[in-house]
């Protein structure tokens, strides 16, 4: 839908009228997974597709959110701001505006909101982050608050732990909020210092493969890995004083692996400090030129989340391993949280036809689901459309 028929389609609802019209991006993350709640790096890029939030001040004392991607919409009044209600998509937007609401900043008068998404829900590439944003930048901007973007993104995550009970890390949010045309963000999620690399990918596309298995985000299993992460460095602590596995180097890792009594959180960790060592060495590979050895990276990750971390599962394993038999595949991995969702492959031109066809074909032959491709652009991060 383009930005006048979404104009229209608000004008319908909410009557004629000035207003503005913001977008967030979702993501894809090249490589650096589950490292972000540990403190270690990451390295997404915003894609080209995300959602857009229309925005106009009413002079109510309530919030209207609608969309045109589900059916129910609803009114919430300034007294019931800051709590979920159930399991409603418009926890997202809400849980953002509480965040305001938090620091102070409760809106004199009401807004009439509609959003409208493109990225496929539950893909693993951040559906849910770009909403959050997307109300933020809008929010901030509408109301003429103060908001620094990296406090927006803080919020967005904010909005997640309270509103949707997923302890996440910063890594989507940052992303959708911060990132820039054909760059990706190299994050250091413990100091929050970054750096915009330049996705130069000469003769190579990026193809994100969709499993068409919905990620579950809010299974609880995400939560678990959180928890498993805490554990490790419990066991860590009396022989070497850490807040979070990212402090560790492989060596240190190498050295203090057998204080972990528990087999399963020494995995757990295993997979978390060697998957910051790939982003960081991935990030210098990408400087360099060197895709084949980024792509190695790539496939060093997706082993790593399957058999140590275990996040990945059947669907998303079985789209890897047909990805890797194709020539002309220089990297292929899971991203984002995982249990379904996307992988993301790293494929020369001339290969990419093939890949989408063969892969798409053995994929659903093997499983039954029928999967989609998107061979991505990286777009840039939240902004003001009009
Ligand atoms: C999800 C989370 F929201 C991120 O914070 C990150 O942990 C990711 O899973 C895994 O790298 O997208």
């Amino acid at each position: 839908m383009n930005i006048e028929e979404l104009k229209k389609q608000f004008v319908s609802k909410y009557g004629a009228g000035e207003v503005s019209v913001y977008f967030s991006p979702g993501r894809v993350n090249l490589i650096g997974e589950h490292t972000d709640y540990n403190g270690g790096f990451v390295f997404p890029c915003a894609l080209t597709f995300g959602t857009y939030c229309l925005i106009r001040k009413n002079d109510k004392k309530s919030f209207h959110f609608a969309s045109l991607n589900v059916e129910n919409e609803t009114d919430i009044t300034f007294d019931k701001l800051t709590q979920p209600i159930g399991n409603e998509w418009f926890n997202y937007p809400l849980g953002v505006i509480a965040q305001f609401v938090k620091k102070g900043k409760t809106p004199d008068t009401g807004a009439d909101l509609l959003f409208w998404g493109n990225v496929p829900n539950g893909a693993g590439l951040s559906s849910s982050a770009a909403l959050e944003m997307v109300t933020g930048v809008a929010i901030n901007d509408v109301y003429s608050y103060d908001e620094e973007r990296v406090e927006l993104v803080k919020m967005g995550q904010m909005a997640e732990h309270e509103f949707a009970g997923v302890h996440c890390g910063i890594m989507d949010q940052f992303a959708s909020g911060m990132a820039h045309k054909d760059h990706a963000l190299f994050l250091n999620c413990d100091t929050l210092d970054y750096e915009q690399v330049p996705v130069k990918l000469d003769g190579v596309k990026i193809v994100i493969g969709n499993t068409n298995s919905p990620h579950k985000l809010d299974s609880g299993m995400y939560n678990k890995r959180v928890a498993e992460c805490k554990a490790a460095v419990e066991s860590i602590k009396p022989f070497k004083p850490i807040k979070q596995l990212g402090e560790l180097s492989w060596d240190d890792f190498l050295g203090l692996q057998d204080k972990i009594d528990d087999e399963v959180v020494r995995k757990r960790a295993r997979h978390v400090i060697s998957e910051i060592k790939r982003t960081r060495d991935a990030v210098d590979a990408l400087k360099a030129g060197k895709l084949e050895e980024f792509g190695h990276l790539m496939n060093g990750s997706h082993d790593s989340l399957r058999d140590d971390y275990e996040v990945t599962g059947n669907e998303l394993d079985t789209m890897v391993e047909e990805a890797r038999k194709i020539e002309g595949v220089i990297g292929s991995r899971m991203t984002g949280g995982g249990f379904g969702g996307s992988t993301v492959s790293l494929v020369k031109d001339e290969a990419v036809d093939a890949f989408i066809e063969q892969v798409g074909r053995n994929y659903e032959a093997r499983t039954g689901l029928k999967p989609e491709f998107y061979v991505a652009e990286v777009g840039e991060g939240s902004h003001k459309i009009c």
